[in-house]
């Protein structure tokens, strides 16, 4: 079966290689690391092949039962192997300097990235910035004026840039032995057509997002992290392409366009994705730009084959780059979105691993 992916993954490189896929696109080009480069164009290729990643979040740093271990992950118990894009999160390490808000130490994040990008997979991070008013979390909606007093001019910029540079510096000093800065899809100010985080719709102005977009990616590009790629990341609120692109910052900041959408009752999220992702079908084509399932997942999948009866035939029937899974928390009870050995839907996801479409970390080697 792996056999099959490496050499559907294989032709598709060699058919870029002799230029035979179409370019690809983007006033930014000149602004990426050749690295970020190829990044992009794998996630720009597995679409044309038919195939996907799959993600999940925190990985290879906790699971159910366990914390910390090495070369552990559910998903590799349950399948086999790891998956093919991982997803981290960066919140309060503005704080904390060493840690996330979630408790992982920045230094196993440091290694993991390396280690996934070594096996040929891809990472991603994610950004619950503290609030920077109240100092309370991500969540903390209590004051409108937050994003406004961190553009250019307002009260708390200095302090913000601040942050900003923290950021930077960390995903800078993420290299290669060989000195090489590693490509990553940087996805911060996520989920902002809902009102549940300070950045979100209700709590700033069309304007004042688009500039908190600006001021961040200007200040990664100051602070050379030429090897990041950026995803917008809204929720499943636009009906339409107008809405999905209403707070779009500009193609020559984003690289990816996402959407996270999660499964409380069936019907509804079947057709929200659905929606989310034909909106996205056309943005990705008359903007070039690459799409993914951001995030996704049913807590605590209480659906024994809901990966290959709810996921793929929604999933399966747009040009996504990759889907995915939120985190398997091991400090907060039913908080886990991937399955772990014994799960009820840990078969059902081996039909997913085996299924061609979908790649693991093992099946993206020779995309390096
Ligand atoms: C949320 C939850 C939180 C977590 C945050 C950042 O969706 O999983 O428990 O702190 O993501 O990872």
């Amino acid at each position: 079966m792996h056999h099959i992916k490496v050499i559907i993954v294989l032709t598709g490189l060699v058919m870029s290689l002799l230029g035979c896929s179409k370019a690809v696109k983007t006033t930014a080009e000149n602004i990426r690391s050749i690295e970020s480069k190829q990044m992009l164009d794998i996630l720009h290729k597995l679409p044309q092949q038919k195939q996907f990643m799959f993600g999940h979040h925190d990985d290879p740093v906790y699971g159910i039962g366990w914390d910390g271990d090495l070369n552990r992950s559910d998903v590799k118990s349950v399948c086999g192997d790891y998956p093919a894009m991982m997803s981290f999160d960066l919140g309060r390490m503005e704080i904390y300097g060493d840690k996330t808000l979630d408790n992982v130490p920045l230094d196993r994040i440091r290694k993991e990235v390396i280690a996934q990008y070594e096996r040929g997979g891809m990472s991603s991070f994610s950004w619950h910035v503290d609030n920077p008013v109240t100092g309370k979390d991500s969540w903390d909606v209590s004051d409108s004026t937050v994003v406004k007093s961190i553009l250019p001019g307002g009260n708390n910029h200095d302090k913000f840039i601040g942050w900003l540079d923290k950021i930077a510096d960390f995903l800078n000093s993420i290299q290669t032995s060989d000195g090489v800065k590693i490509p990553v899809l940087f996805r911060p100010w996520h989920e902002h057509t809902g009102s549940w985080f300070w950045w979100g719709k209700a709590l700033c102005t069309v304007d004042e997002y688009k500039a908190l977009w600006r001021m961040t990616y200007d200040r990664m590009q100051e602070k050379g992290a030429n090897q990041l790629l950026y995803a917008y990341s809204p929720g499943t609120e636009p009906k339409d392409t107008a809405e999905y692109l209403e707070r779009y910052p500009g193609d020559d900041i984003v690289d990816l366009i996402g959407v996270d959408a999660y499964q409380f009752d069936r019907d509804t999220y079947i057709k929200d994705l659905n929606n989310a992702l034909i909106i996205m079908s056309q943005v990705s084509k008359t903007h070039q730009k690459a799409m993914a399932v951001t995030e996704t997942g049913y807590e605590t999948i209480p659906d024994s084959v809901w990966w290959t009866q709810t996921l793929i035939p929604v999933i399966e029937k747009y040009p996504i780059s990759y889907v995915l899974v939120w985190r398997n928390a091991r400090e907060r009870e039913n908080h886990y979105y991937a399955p772990y050995p014994g799960h009820s839907s840990a078969a059902d996801f081996v039909k997913f691993y085996n299924n061609p479409r979908t790649l693991f970390a093992g099946d993206m080697k020779t995309n390096k």
